[in-house]
């Protein structure tokens, strides 16, 4: 099992693409745990993005990120989840990811590229507890049927 951390960014609530943002993680066959709509203040962002302080753009996104509403999501699946995530998620950069992913199809702004996931199983759960508490998730895996068990 793994999961992922989904941040549809402001762009992509103001754009109103949250709806086929979703529809394609859920027609992939993944499993919401977790979803909320929600403002991030500073403090939150620098702990998300920690990863990227001291870097020229880093200002920049805890602006971008803090700037309106975001949705929050915790998609899970199989062993190899994030990986197949990030491939749908696409480049970093808009303008250089391939048409079907989500930011080479809706972006071009490398500034406003619309979505985070998280990059590796272990950022999907720091990054989960960031923003989940554990009673905010579903989270019961049937070993029988190899699903998840929605209560
Ligand atoms: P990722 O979102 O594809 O994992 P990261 O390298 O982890 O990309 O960068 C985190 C976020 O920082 C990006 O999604 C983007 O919003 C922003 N970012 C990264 N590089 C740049 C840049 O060169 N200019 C402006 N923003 C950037
Ligand atoms: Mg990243």
């Amino acid at each position: 099992m793994e999961r992922a951390l989904i941040i549809l960014k402001p762009d992509a609530v103001q754009r109103g693409l949250v709806g086929p943002i979703l529809t394609r993680l859920e027609q992939r066959g993944l499993k919401l745990q977790g979803l909320k709509l929600m403002r991030v203040d500073e403090g939150l962002a620098r702990r998300h993005y920690a990863e990227h302080e001291g870097k020229a753009f880093f200002a920049g996104l805890v602006n971008y990120i803090t700037s309106a509403p975001v949705v929050v999501a915790v998609v899970a699946g199989k062993s190899g989840t994030i990986e197949m995530v990030r491939t749908m998620v696409g480049a970093t950069n808009p303008a250089k990811a391939a048409p079907g992913t989500i930011r080479g199809d809706f972006g071009v702004e490398i500034g406003r590229n619309l979505i985070h996931a998280s990059d590796s199983p272990e950022s999907g759960e720091r990054e989960t507890a960031i923003f989940f508490q554990p009673t905010e998730l579903i989270t019961s895996w049937d070993r029988a049927t190899d699903s998840w068990i929605y209560e």
